[in-house]
């Protein structure tokens, strides 16, 4: 059942009210930002034929219109790469859906319903990607500290801008020092916000690009905060040539034709890019110091529960 006293007291909260203001001063200088630096905001894809697998959420978001089968967008990686066909530079607030297990209700971290800040870039590199995410990621402090200076004190955060560049650790060199599931112990070690580089192929998606030099070893990226407050962004070069992104599909064990009106447009040429997705309620989550992430935002949908 839906607690609608419990959701109310919430809505009226001082907490709930601050940090929507913070996370107003995030969006907009987060558009400020990447519009000086040459990008266009594009409207987001809520329903498409195709959407990220992510395989290890399992559930389908699928609906039926008009005898057709569309997915609720989970991200929108193939619509960032085909959007480069008509600009160079995009960015999206994007509404992603993705159905988590139960057990994630009190992670802190994860919402079935959450927006991603996605950016993707022609003929980019990782380095030039990881440049922009440290310049995004401090221009988006620096305009919280200047406008959003009683909110921060409401929350007792005081909050660094980062030095850039920030410091960088192979995924080889972060499970060497903190074990398999790294992510956790490695942001709870960190003062500043650090670079998971080079993820082996076998633990993402088939979209980021294979090292051609180091087989098995991917040109991508996460982002962790400082602090215990986990991943921040995720990332990488694309795939973009039809032969690789098959092989690639195929030895995720996942078939061709569900990708199919994705490999006619790559049939017909994509651009090698680079991007990422910046997750909102979590960057403002870390802002604000919370340890919830359902005050992050408005009509927050943790896993396994009935929300608004
Ligand atoms: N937005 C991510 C990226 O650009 C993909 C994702 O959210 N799964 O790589």
């Amino acid at each position: 059942m839906f607690d609608i006293d419990k959701a109310l007291d919430l809505w009226r909260s001082e907490a709930l009210r601050r940090a929507l203001r913070i996370q107003s001063t995030v969006l907009d200088a987060s558009r400020e930002f990447l519009r000086s630096q040459g990008f266009i905001e594009i409207l987001p894809v809520v329903i498409s034929s195709i959407t990220d697998p992510l395989t290890d959420h399992r559930v389908r978001g699928e609906i039926e219109c008009y005898g057709f089968k569309y997915q609720i967008t989970k991200s929108m990686i193939f619509h960032k790469q085909i959007a480069l066909l008509a600009h160079p530079r995009i960015f999206c607030f994007s509404p992603n859906v993705r159905i988590e297990a139960v057990d994630r209700q009190n992670s802190g971290k994860h919402l079935i319903e959450f927006v991603q800040l996605d950016l993707e870039i022609k003929e980019a590199t990782r380095d030039e990607v990881i440049a922009l995410g440290e310049a995004l990621f401090g221009s988006i402090v620096l305009a919280v500290k200047q406008k959003s200076k009683e909110d921060l004190e409401f929350f007792g955060r005081q909050l660094d801008i980062p030095k850039s560049p920030f410091p960088r650790i192979t995924y080889k060199e972060a499970e060497k020092q903190f074990g398999p599931d790294f992510e956790e112990k490695l942001s709870l070690s960190s003062t500043s916000p650090i670079w998971v580089l080079d993820f082996p192929i076998e633990s993402r998606e088939f979209y980021d690009r294979e090292d051609e030099a180091r087989p098995g070893i991917l040109v991508d990226m996460d982002l962790i905060y400082p602090e215990g407050y986990g991943e921040a962004l995720s990332g990488g070069e694309r795939e973009y040539l039809l032969e690789r992104i098959c092989d690639r599909i195929l030895k995720k064990g996942m078939k061709p034709e569900d990708f199919s009106p994705y490999l006619e447009i790559a049939k017909r040429g994509l651009y090698p890019s680079a991007g990422f997705g910046l997750g909102i309620e979590r960057l403002t989550r870390y802002l604000c110091g919370l340890k919830r992430i359902d005050l992050t935002r408005l009509f927050a949908k943790l896993p396994g529960q009935l929300s608004l």
